[in-house]
């Protein structure tokens, strides 16, 4: 088990209903009506009105409208409006951070390590008057903060009852690791209430905020109340809690908290995992959700169940789930999640994202002039995206500074260069060649060097996506599509991104990235990879999960995407082997084979039989 880092505190925001939130902002006389918002045949969310009614997230609109037939749909095929909330509600609160640790993780969740903050307000704190105490929000300006009363936590709290420190005293002040953290949590929930109403105040968007010492603690922690609200998971933390006499003080907080979880809802731990040690601990196959609703197994099992199993360790979690094709370590890994500790550091904030990917999913693409027009179509959508994200203006006395472009104009400049393309696609035939009989959504993918056309700012978009589609992409769908093919989705992506310089702060963005992938590695905890013809899609990784979320066409694929935001998650948050195109196991014969053909060798396995 890695050391615990309860010397950090980490807060997490989860917008409320976002997508819902945003036409709301838009549109405030939609905030007392049962608002849905809805992609292809699925009510995306919906906000609390709705769900007051009945009303589900991914649930059909058609079942939405029986039973609520008052429910207001609105149309939320386009991201653009999602994304950009995102992004403003994002700056917004790493304006309020110090470090700069500040993560998104897809559209609606933020995580900020606020360490720092608390350590400066524990040294002001006066011991003496917790209860008149004023959090600084700046170092340099005394009077940026608020009053608060250090010596209860501000809001809900796990376990619900919790005594205000002075009357808690005797019991506790003896103790100074358990104080500090309490104290420090105390001073946490405060600064979360305090942001977490800014957020709704200034910019409209009601969220949970979750405070704890760990990305896996302070989102599960958020969970726990409902919309507008915050929770503080209270301490003591610790395992090791004997008095001198050696016996067992008080349980850890943390254990209780997570003892009673399903399994699958702990973040890393996706489906197919969760129905393994589900299976594991009853000693027999855990019955499986027809529904394909991963979030409600048919059979629930707890973390407390699981490490309870006489069996449970390290080990047996590694050979038990690295079957399934996931990461070497992932036994201790989900060991250690189900004992609660994350040591995983919140990502610095980064002003161009890792990568752009833009995707679309159908009923049936066979023919090559539809992927002609639909790879045009996805092209000049991120090359549009491209030139927002990825390019600033900027003054031309800084211009001087920087190397730039020849042939560009001059006011603009590109802030980061993708190096690589990467065309990922969903093909019904190789999906329904899987062995365990169900519908697979494996994505195969091709990636090579993006062209430098791309970043010509003198050419027109269509343009651009004319020569890059048939130039560049439709290489790398023959390749990928050598025959007869019937897609389901298409993905267009660009990554690794080229040495740039940050104008804003003058340092290396390169060099940062890297630092974050370091960083990430611990938070990666995805690995669930349902089959070994899933794993081309860790390859094909998405840079934000917005992106990838797909807008599904069937009601199968709807019920499908019930539970595909987990794999989208953690798709989201790997993302530097983009053009490795690993060899994946076939599962009839083992054959180890490059991603890309195995949906062709499963036509011969098929062929053969
Ligand atoms: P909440 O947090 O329970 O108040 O509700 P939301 O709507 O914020 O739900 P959340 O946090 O799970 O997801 C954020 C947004 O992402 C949500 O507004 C819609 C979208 N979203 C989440 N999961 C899926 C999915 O599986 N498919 C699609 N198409 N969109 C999804
Ligand atoms: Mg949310």
């Amino acid at each position: 088990m890695p050391p615990r880092r309860d010397d950090r505190i980490i807060l997490h925001f989860d917008y409320d209903c976002f997508y819902a939130s945003v036409f709301e902002v838009e549109n405030p006389s939609l905030k007392g009506v049962p608002l849905a918002v809805q992609q292809k045949q699925i009510v995306a969310t919906c906000n609390y009105e709705a769900r007051r009614r009945g009303l589900q997230k991914l649930q059909l609109v058609t079942e939405a409208k029986k039973t609520c037939p008052e429910v207001v749909t609105v149309l939320g095929e386009d991201l653009t409006k999602f994304r950009d909330a995102s992004k403003e509600l994002f700056q917004y609160l790493r304006s309020f951070s110090w470090n700069e640790r500040v993560e998104r993780l897809g559209l609606d969740e933020v995580f900020m390590d606020v360490s720092d903050i608390i350590a400066y307000n524990m040294g002001l704190l006066n011991y003496n008057d917790l209860r008149t105490a004023f959090f600084n929000m700046s170092r340099s300006d005394p009077t940026v903060g608020f009053s608060f009363d250090a010596s209860v936590p501000a809001g809900h709290t796990f376990p619900e009852q919790v005594l205000p420190l002075a009357e808690d005293e005797e019991q506790h002040w003896s103790d100074p690791v358990f104080i500090q953290l309490r104290l420090r949590l105390h001073l946490a929930s405060h600064l979360a209430q305090h942001l977490r109403l800014l957020v709704e105040k200034e910019k409209g968007y009601t969220s949970t905020v979750g405070v704890s010492t760990s990305k896996l603690l302070s989102k599960l922690a958020g969970n726990v109340h409902k919309p507008s609200a915050g929770t503080t998971l209270m301490p003591p933390y610790a395992d090791d809690l004997q008095d001198d006499a050696g016996i067992e003080r008080e349980k850890s907080n943390v254990r209780l908290f997570l003892s009673n979880y399903e399994v699958g809802l702990i973040p890393g731990i996706g489906h197919k995992m969760a129905h393994a040690l589900r299976s594991f601990t009853l000693g027999r196959e855990a019955a499986q959700s027809v529904e394909l609703n991963y979030h409600k197994p048919s059979e629930s099992v707890t973390v407390s169940e699981i490490l309870k199993h006489p069996d449970a360790n390290p080990i047996a979690f590694e050979r038990l789930l690295s079957g399934h094709g996931a990461q070497r370590g992932i036994g201790t890994r989900v060991w250690q999640l189900l004992n609660g500790c994350d040591d995983s550091d919140v990502s610095q904030a980064r002003d161009v994202p890792r990568g752009i990917s833009i995707e679309d999913s159908y009923q049936k693409l066979e023919k090559l002039e539809d992927v002609h027009d639909e790879l045009l179509r996805l092209t000049c959508s991120l090359v549009k995206r491209m030139r927002v994200d990825l390019v600033t203006d900027i003054e031309p006395r800084i211009l001087d500074r920087v190397s730039h472009q020849k042939n560009e104009p001059q006011q603009r400049r590109w802030l980061a260069r993708p190096k690589t393309v990467r065309l990922s696609t969903r093909d019904r035939f190789s999906s329904a060649t899987n062995t365990e009989g169900e519908r697979s959504w494996a994505r195969t993918s091709r990636s090579c060097p993006l062209p430098s056309f791309i970043f010509d700012l003198g050419q027109s978009v269509p343009s651009i996506a004319e020569q890059f589609v048939t130039g560049t992409l439709e290489n790398l769908f023959r390749k990928l599509h050598p025959d007869r093919f019937c897609l389901s989705l298409i993905n267009v992506g660009v990554t690794d991104m080229d040495n740039e310089i940050d104008i804003r702060r003058g340092r290396d963005i390169s060099t940062m990235f890297k630092t974050q992938n370091d960083r990430l590695s611990g938070w990666r905890i995805d690995t669930e990879i349902p089959q070994a013809m899933e794993k081309t899609s860790i390859n094909g990784k998405s840079m934000e999960r917005s992106d990838t979320m797909e807008l599904y066409g069937s009601e199968e694929d709807m019920r499908l995407s019930q539970s595909s935001t987990k794999e989208v998650e953690s798709l989201w948050q790997d993302e530097d082997e983009v053009d490795t195109l690993d060899d994946v196991d076939c599962t009839l014969c083992e054959a180890k084979l490059p991603a890309f053909a195995m949906a062709a060798h499963l036509r011969f396995h098929r062929l053969d039989s």
